[in-house]
């Protein structure tokens, strides 16, 4: 079994990942847990009960493969053990002709998506996470057929439309596509969970009084949206926005500005949930 013109020849495999350090957006890993998404929906491509190659738009609710992908014949598994039979593909095993670049458009707006892929080993795969027709995050990697960090996707923006180009001979597996949307509280947590691991610009943890004062106005954000006593939007938005506030008081000085982006990107991608009344 083949993929197409797939080369089998996987001695090269090395990985430019050194890009990815800068967007923590981006999620590069095993599977959906090793990314810490919430698995709110997920796909195997079993669930539309298609049989093999069929043009496959919007059989899976809640997201639509535009132009279109196809239920994949291939045994995407003999090439990848993080994949599972049966998978999608951006080309067709009866018509010559890939397709590139695709998007999965979903109907909601998402918090987090990720998914299985593969491509031909040397191939170059583009990622970019649109909300509306703004481009919120895109990232570039080398991608291949072997490697078993290849969940990819995006956390912690807001998007409703993933594009994926892959260049090369641009033949393309999927499975597993895995989406959804945290609550606000949840995201909320994580950004809790993420002042811990957060790195000041002396090299050390965030600690002291800065990482007092950003978790207060994190948990006070958290007891605005409690809804045992009465949740208050507003008011939390308006914590949030202190916590960008004191953010941005600090970006290039307690906090590297990257850093300081990517706490105030979380937060505004919070605050414009709350707006949207989710
Ligand atoms: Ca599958």
């Amino acid at each position: 079994m083949k993929l197409k013109n797939l080369s089998m020849s996987l001695a090269c495999g090395a990985l430019i990942v050194s890009s990815l350090q800068s967007h923590a957006e981006f999620i590069r890993s095993t599977d959906a847990n090793g990314a810490g998404l919430h698995t709110a929906t997920t796909y195997g491509f079993t669930e539309a009960g298609l049989t093999g190659d069929e043009v496959v738009t919007n059989q899976y609710a809640g997201v639509i493969f535009a132009p279109n992908l196809h239920q994949s014949q291939q045994r995407c598994d003999s090439f990848n053990s993080n994949m599972t039979f049966p998978c999608l593909a951006n080309f067709s095993g009866f018509v010559a002709g890939v397709t590139t670049p695709w998007e999965m458009i979903f109907s909601e707006v998402q918090s987090q998506a990720g998914f299985h892929l593969i491509t031909n080993s040397g191939n170059t795969t583009l990622f970019e996470a649109y909300l509306g027709t703004n481009l919120v995050e895109s990232i570039s990697v080398a991608t291949d057929l072997s490697s078993l960090d290849n969940f990819y996707g995006f956390k912690g923006i807001s998007f409703d439309r993933i594009q994926v180009t892959t260049s090369g001979d641009a033949f393309m597996l999927l499975d597993d596509l895995t989406f959804g949307t945290k609550t606000p509280q949840e995201q909320i947590t994580d950004l809790i969970i993420k002042l811990d691991a957060t790195v000041v610009t002396n090299g050390t943890f965030l600690s002291g009084g800065l990482k007092t004062s950003l978790t207060a106005s994190l948990g006070g954000a958290l007891d605005q949206l409690d809804s045992a006593v009465g949740s208050n939007v507003a008011a939390a938005q308006g914590k949030l926005n202190a916590f960008i506030h004191k953010v941005q008081a600090q970006s290039s000085k307690q906090l590297p500005t990257t850093t300081a982006n990517e706490l105030i990107d979380s937060a505004n991608a919070i605050i414009a949930q709350l707006q949207n009344g989710q």
